[in-house]
């Protein structure tokens, strides 16, 4: 089915208020910011026309084979009649009001003992009237294995009827329905995020008692992550990247020359999603540099981290954060510090950074040989960036250290050869970092710059921090299942 005809009929869908954003009050008593009623679309023939082709084309796309037609009572009534009458199915009617007249049948029309009946329905939330409706049809000996529906509303519907030996198959699903909103400018992105929020939020699946956890905070995508109501709005924008662009790779510019800089950030821009400076050991440092450095960053759309490792009281690191030679709050997104001094560091730090929309990360753990930054210091870390989660998003660790998905973790000392460097770097594999540790983006300094080829160097690591994310993911999801 191509992308044209379904962002298509999202919009007009959305014109004749079958979908409707806002504040709206469901029978069960939740607040939700989205409403479905396509039951005015039968007033809108040529688009009910459509629906019904569509419908059809999903279950012909996907193979499904079958004899006969039944739509769940009452929208996708109309649906399933105009899928047999143009494509000449037989149909079987559902009653829904049996119950109140004992003596009426059940289903209305010849049934086949053995045949395979197809169902039609407008809505699945929890799939719950699907399986009324295939359970109706099997007591009479009809073999249900699919069904198709305009809109799956992503709370675990398909997963429960998937339990019970029914596929489902949308024409449109949530996720795909925000997508087209958000990009013909119907909604706004925060409208956007509530729905997500929403639809994760209320999964119906997990709430019956079933172990499939969709809502685990440990499987959640960087992009999922991104919309939370705690994450920060600097880590809400670097997973946004991240999951964009497909990247969780962080490439350290351990340079001295202003132009190598900026090589680098032409060159490797494209593959990152933040490049990490450490603007004292230019050479030749200028305010130019910066402004260059800032332009590409939009450009390429990846973040700035000068990894200052702020560590002083917190007069002195506000001077030395917004003024000197440098500069930094006037182009880095992202700084770090070290939490030794105690929460002065952050005050100091925050007056200055957080009115300009920035965030930092706290060192927590270090990659370097006999840090002494491990055990109860790591974990008084932790407590201190939740305590200061106003300007604190995340870490400089060697894995996850907390399991709060709005924060994010961030892992120095990786290369794809393990081992050392001779002055106390240690190295871990991406692999190791991102899919065993739990970490969610490697820093690679030499790995990359040492190579003759540094975009290849940069796009193997790159991918290999990108699928040891994704056989994360899918890890876990099969541990829940
Ligand atoms: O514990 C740490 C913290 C940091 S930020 N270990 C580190 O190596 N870093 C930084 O990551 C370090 O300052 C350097 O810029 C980069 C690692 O570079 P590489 O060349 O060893 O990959």
């Amino acid at each position: 089915m191509d992308d044209a005809s379904i962002e298509s009929l999202i919009l007009k869908l959305q014109n004749i208020h079958a979908v409707k954003f806002g504040t709206f009050k469901l029978k069960s008593g939740l607040i939700s910011p989205i409403y479905f009623d396509l039951r005015v679309i039968v007033s809108y023939p040529a688009l009910m026309n459509e629906v019904a082709h569509l419908l059809h084309k999903r279950a012909e796309e996907a193979g499904v084979k079958f004899d006969c037609v039944c739509g769940v009572p009452y929208t996708a009534l109309p649906l399933a009649t105009i899928i047999c009458s143009t494509k000449e199915y037989p149909m079987l009617i559902r009653r829904k009001e049996a119950k109140d007249y004992g003596t009426k049948r059940l289903i209305e029309g010849r049934i086949h003992p053995g045949q395979k009946c197809l169902i039609v329905e407008d809505v699945v939330t929890s799939g719950s009237s699907v399986l009324e409706t295939a359970e109706v049809l099997e007591k009479k000996g009809l073999k249900i294995t699919d069904a198709v529906v305009l809109m799956d509303r992503e709370q675990g519907g398909s997963s429960m009827l998937a339990d019970k030996g029914i596929t489902l198959h949308s024409v449109i699903s949530v996720s795909k329905l925000l997508e087209v909103s958000v990009k013909a400018g119907r909604i706004d992105l925060a409208t956007s995020q509530d729905v997500q929020r929403f639809i994760e939020e209320n999964n119906t699946y997990k709430e019956n008692g079933s172990s499939f956890a969709i809502k685990s905070p440990k499987m959640l995508s960087y992009g999922t992550r991104a919309g939370l109501p705690d994450t920060h709005p600097v880590a809400s924008q670097l997973l946004k990247i991240m999951e964009e662009k497909k990247t969780n790779l962080c490439v350290s510019a351990d340079v001295t020359s202003s132009i190598e800089l900026l090589e680098i950030a032409v060159m490797l821009g494209p593959v990152i999603c933040v490049l990490k400076t450490h603007v004292d050991i230019l050479e030749d440092f200028t305010s130019d540099v910066v402004s260059k450095l800032k332009e590409l960053a939009i450009k390429h759309n990846f973040l700035i981290f000068e990894d200052r490792k702020f560590a002083d009281i917190g007069n002195t690191v506000k001077h030395q954060y917004e003024g000197g030679l440098y500069q930094i709050s006037s182009w880095a997104h992202i700084i770090n510090a070290h939490a030794l001094p105690g929460q002065g560091v952050l005050q100091g730090l925050c007056a200055v950074g957080k009115a300009l929309g920035h965030g930092c990360l706290l060192i927590a753990q270090m990659s370097s040989q006999g840090s002494l930054a491990t055990g109860d210091y790591t974990q008084a870390v932790v407590k201190m960036a939740e305590d200061n989660s106003d300007f604190v998003f995340g870490f400089i660790s060697g894995s996850k250290i907390i399991e709060k998905p709005g924060f994010v973790h961030m892992t120095p000392g990786v290369q794809m050869q393990t081992g050392g460097d001779g002055l106390g770097q240690q190295y871990s594999s991406p692999e190791d970092v991102i899919y065993c540790k739990g970490s969610d983006i490697i820093i690679v300094g030499r790995g990359i710059l040492a190579s003759p080829d540094r975009l290849k160097a940069a796009e193997e690591y790159r991918k290999a921090g990108w699928e040891a994310y994704l056989k994360r993911l899918a890890g876990e999801l099969m541990k829940l299942s």
